[in-house]
């Protein structure tokens, strides 16, 4: 299937169950407007629903930069009841992305900034290529990340280092992202002159992709439920909510293909039912 400002590819052989999100709007650097918004939440409905997709990448194909936050231009002429109205649906996006059931891997390969770092922390795994540049530079508009970006990054790092990030402004690149705890795994600059950096961390993505894969596919959705209830209840319901996840699985043909797997010495073949 394919939308006009974002594409989405579902992979063949050996990466079936592998779909890539990949947002394409180069004349404004992937800048959050309203009609790839749409595009977005399109695609995101298509993936929801989608029972053999199994693994979600979102990726940027241009150079430099994976998305430049709210389009700052297309804002400035819009009416203030429009402007709300955006906001909404975007805000609405967001929340449709970290609430699909499939783990999703954000592939940073340049620039996410603002509303495009909020876009990269509604995904369970985040990967950094050598050129990626995250930052909230909202305090630096005079306004505040307000996509999400207060939450969800103090959910991820604590209340302090969000503080220092969103009170500075500051860009930082991959190194310290990875030390934060704000991505789960950076690429090295390639060593050989030429090496085409960009998309190093698509590839990186991929690998993270295809470990995730063979694994039981009920079983992981369960987990991300699960692991999403963990940090906004508390711990008796978290254990509650961890055994209806857990009972979910039980039922399963695929737990029985484990098992069977198990004792034949070879690896399990899940189907996700
Ligand atoms: N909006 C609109 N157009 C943009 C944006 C943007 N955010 N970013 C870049 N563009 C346009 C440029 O204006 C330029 O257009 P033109 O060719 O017509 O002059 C074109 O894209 C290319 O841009 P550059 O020449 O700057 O490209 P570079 O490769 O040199 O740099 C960067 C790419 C690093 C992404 C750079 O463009 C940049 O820093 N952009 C601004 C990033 C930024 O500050 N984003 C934060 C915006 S605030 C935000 O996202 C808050 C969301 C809050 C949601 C609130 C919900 C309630």
């Amino acid at each position: 299937a394919s939308h006009e400002e974002v594409q989405l590819i579902r992979h063949t052989g050996a990466d079936q169950g592998i779909l890539t999100l990949v947002l394409h709007r180069p004349k404004a650097k992937n800048a959050l407007s309203r009609s790839l918004v749409s595009d977005f939440r399109r695609a995101l409905e298509e993936i929801r629903s989608d029972r053999e997709a199994r693994v979600v990448i979102l990726r940027s194909t241009i150079p430099g930069v994976f998305c430049a936050g709210a389009d700052l231009k297309e804002r400035a002429t819009m009416s203030p009841s429009d402007v709300e109205r955006f906001l909404y649906s975007m805000k609405t996006a967001f929340r449709e992305l970290e609430s699909l059931p499939q783990p999703t891997i954000a592939a940073l390969d340049g620039a996410a900034l603002g509303g495009g770092f909020e876009l990269s922390l509604c995904c369970d795994l985040r990967v950094a290529g050598p050129r990626a540049i995250l930052g909230l530079p909202e305090t630096s508009l005079a306004i505040i990340p307000g996509a999400g970006g207060t939450l969800r990054l103090t959910r991820l790092i604590g209340p302090s280092q969000t503080k220092a990030l969103v009170f500075t402004a500051r860009r930082f690149g991959p190194i310290p992202a990875l030390s934060m705890g704000i991505v789960n795994d950076v690429v090295e600059s390639g060593s050989e002159k030429g090496v085409e950096e960009h998309g190093l961390g698509y590839e990186r993505a991929l690998e993270w992709a295809r470990e995730i894969l063979p694994n039981g596919p009920i079983a992981v959705r369960m987990a991300k439920r699960s692991i999403d209830h963990a940090s906004s209840v508390d711990p008796m319901t978290g254990l509650d909510v961890e055994q209806l996840c857990y009972a979910q699985v039980i039922p399963t043909e695929d737990r029985l293909e484990g098992l069977r797997a198990f004792k034949e010495k070879r690896k399990p073949v899940y189907k996700g039912c």
